[in-house]
């Protein structure tokens, strides 16, 4: 009975309310699929539910297609930059693995030691921009260095040839050490621009409604979204600060600052016209996306989405950024970011960004706000559901072409997401 307990841990932490979500999480596990299945169907009345406010929402056909099994606590997907077949995936406990979906062959790249309490791990992957030649790629993880124990971003380095099997990935330099106060709230994801910066997001600290008032102090790196430049070092420190980002002259506030008000952005990744899209996970209300952009304050711990939260009346709005979506819990209480998705599987989700949620399993695509369109929230209209599966969807990845995985933590299987399958009587 390990497991069922660590995923309680980690989905009670996530939101810090702690019932309903405990309770969600065991009706989900009742419902959770036999593992003989290889695929899940959108027309398949007995793992896909359109309850709540999906019920009146417009609707976009699914299925979940298998294509990888046998991880454990997956946090993150990628694909290897020049081998469209090479899934990567990472483990909460350390692990980084590669996966054939030509051929099924696996193998593990290496094996970090990282903490594992709460949302603690190994939890995002980013290849360098250049990774072609010069096969470098960096990872987020929760350690203990120096005694202290927090989030560290390192460099590594894959050999290169054909056979992967046997290849072990060598660390080349720490970039960034990051102290953290509590074990929830480390956010977790890494992602390269399309200006060849490294984007870190980095959640308030943790514990819950944010008690040292991290997001809304420029002088910690915590609750904020930095934005390094790994290939000029520079200062004594093994990257750049852009000449472009917002308190590049400030004395007083932390240069790798880009934006800032963030709780906890667990997954965001860079839309094909460029913009960050940024989900934050909420407290006890609110679960939000915004477009985070260059030195905005994204409101928390004054704001949970577009809502007051402290104080919790009258607060102040001036400078403070709304989300483009924001949900309730009634229809989830941890918020997955995605991608857009630009495969040629499913026509109707072609240039919409899809997103979930971790604690009910609910997939969801939006249309978001047409390039040079001021930001604004997205009207019901411009949601889809894509129904309520039986998983704990903790992340996405995005294939060279385009086509869209999920991964479920409890099973640890890998989906790709693919057209709705035909009935046949
Ligand atoms: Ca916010």
């Amino acid at each position: 009975m390990k497991r069922p307990i660590l995923i309680v841990v980690f989905v009670a932490l996530l939101c810090v309310s702690c019932t309903k979500v405990r309770r969600a999480a065991m009706e989900l596990a009742v419902e959770r699929p036999s593992s003989s299945q290889n695929s899940i169907s959108f027309s398949d009345p007995l793992t896909l539910v359109f309850d709540g406010l999906d019920a009146t929402r417009k609707r976009i056909a699914v299925s979940l297609k298998e294509v990888a099994r046998d991880f454990r606590h997956p946090t993150d997907i990628q694909f290897l930059p020049d081998r469209p077949s090479i899934m990567i995936v990472l483990e909460q406990e350390g692990k980084m693995k590669w996966h054939s979906l030509e051929d099924d062959t696996s193998g593990t790249i290496l094996e970090l030691k990282v903490l594992t309490v709460s949302e603690q791990g190994l939890l995002g992957l980013a290849f360098h921009p250049n990774f072609r030649s010069n096969r470098k790629f960096y990872l987020n993880a929760t350690v203990k260095s120096a005694g202290k124990e927090g989030t560290q971003i390192s460099e590594w380095k894959l050999p290169g040839g054909e056979n992967l099997a046997g290849v072990r990935a060598a660390q080349t330099e720490i970039i960034l050490e990051v102290q953290q106060p509590y074990a929830n709230h480390n956010a977790g994801q890494l992602a390269f621009g399309p200006d060849g910066l490294l984007y870190i997001g980095l959640g308030d600290g943790g514990w819950g409604g944010d008690p040292h008032g991290h997001g809304q102090n420029r002088e910690t790196l915590l609750g904020a979204m930095l934005r390094i430049d790994v290939d000029h070092p520079a200062g004594g420190k093994p990257y750049g600060i852009p000449k472009d980002n917002p308190f590049v002259e400030s004395a007083r506030f932390r240069r790798e600052i880009w934006a800032w008000g963030l709780r906890n952005p667990w997954r965001y990744s860079f839309d094909p016209q460029g913009r960050l899209i940024a989900a934050d996970v909420g407290q006890d209300l609110w679960e939000e996306i915004s477009i985070v952009e260059r030195g905005k304050n994204y409101g928390w711990n004054i704001r949970e989405g577009s809502h007051c939260f402290k104080p919790s009346e009258n607060c102040p709005e001036k400078g403070l950024e709304d989300p483009i979506i924001e949900y309730g819990h009634e229809e989830g209480q941890s918020i997955t970011g995605g991608y857009v998705y630009s495969g040629k599987k499913i026509s109707e989700l072609f240039g919409k960004y899809l997103f979930g949620d971790f604690v009910t399993g609910r997939l969801w695509a939006a249309e978001l706000p047409k390039s040079g369109e001021a930001h604004r929230r997205l009207r019901g209209e411009e949601i889809y559901t894509l129904g309520r599966w039986p998983l704990q969807i903790v992340t996405f990845g995005k294939g060279l072409d385009g086509e869209l995985y999920l991964a479920d933590y409890r099973s640890g299987m890998i989906y790709r997401i693919e057209a709705a399958q035909i009935e046949r009587e």
